[in-house]
């Protein structure tokens, strides 16, 4: 049961991928709201995530849709709880950048730790729409094609993704780092190439192409950093430690932070296996 609720969820989101894709054109203005971070919503946030919602919800085996847009957890039944950042690194749309879907599965009620995920996988909406799944041990990328009949193709990509020797480094929050982070940031720019686009999705993305470390640290003005754990820490540290790489809050990996809140923030570090060491030993000084 839960496989094939799994199978469901993830179809929902291809399909409605080249849909949302689409629609952005008429919708990258902000509205004069804010999601529960108290971020100003586009309106294409609202709208990507009423699409996700109405496919996501009535599918047998899912029991909990939340969303970063949404204050509450919508009840829909018995099964699984899906957490859904709808349009990731909006603040991309107005200059037409890289944005993307992530989506987290648990087999638990929300909020929960990401050790209850079952299922994790991220839309980039870029050159093409491609979609890493992370399941069962192994990350694979596909690529969705948008029918004219409103129906899709799914082609396989690359199977079982693994992160390669570290190339890259990108990591946000520059003008607010602590003093520590400064020190590592220092000695990882000597020896990588930065990029960085400002949109988890695309950042990360490159990262597990072409190996590297990504991060929204703790910032002095932030001490949890930007991402919220349900919706995009949790999900990208799980494809992540599925690519055989890590993730770290600074201290442990992100799946064992405690979830309290479904609007938690969490500091972000995820990449190849001895940067994320290399980090965690800088920041304890
Ligand atoms: P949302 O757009 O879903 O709120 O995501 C937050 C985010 O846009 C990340 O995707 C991105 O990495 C980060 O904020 C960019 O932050 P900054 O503007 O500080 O570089």
């Amino acid at each position: 049961m839960t496989q094939e609720a799994v199978e469901k969820i993830f179809e929902a989101v291809a399909e409605t991928a080249p849909h949302i894709y689409s629609g952005l054109l008429h919708r990258r203005e902000y509205i004069q709201t804010e999601n529960p971070s108290s971020e100003d919503q586009l309106e294409a946030d609202i709208w990507a995530n009423e699409l996700l919602k109405e496919k996501i919800t009535c599918i047998d085996g899912v029991g909990e849709y939340a969303s970063e847009e949404e204050r509450e957890v919508t009840d829909c039944g018995e099964g699984l709880s899906v957490a859904v950042d709808p349009l990731d690194g909006s603040s991309n749309i107005p200059t037409n950048n890289i944005v993307g879907t992530i989506v987290a599965v648990y087999d638990e009620k929300l909020p929960c730790s990401g050790r209850n995920i079952v299922s994790a996988f991220y839309v980039v909406f870029g050159p093409l729409i491609s979609i890493v799944r992370a399941e069962n041990g192994e990350v694979n990328e596909y690529v969705v094609e948008g029918k004219k009949s409103n129906g899709i193709e799914i082609y396989l990509a690359s199977e079982g993704l693994k992160l390669p020797e570290p190339k890259l480094y990108g990591f946000g929050g520059n003008n607010n780092w602590t003093e520590n982070f400064c020190k590592f940031e220092n000695k990882i720019s000597e020896q990588y190439k930065l990029r960085y686009g400002g949109a988890l999705v695309g950042d990360f993305n490159q990262i597990l192409h072409y190996g590297g470390i990504f991060a929204y640290p703790s910032c002095k003005d932030a001490e949890n950093g930007k991402y919220r754990l349900l919706f995009e820490g949790n999900p990208m540290a799980y494809i992540a430690e599925m690519a055989g790489g890590a993730s770290t809050d600074g201290e442990k990996s992100i799946l064992d932070v405690e979830a309290e809140d479904l609007h938690q923030r969490v500091p972000f570090h995820a990449g190849n296996t001895e940067l994320i060491n290399r980090l965690e030993e800088e920041l304890k000084n």
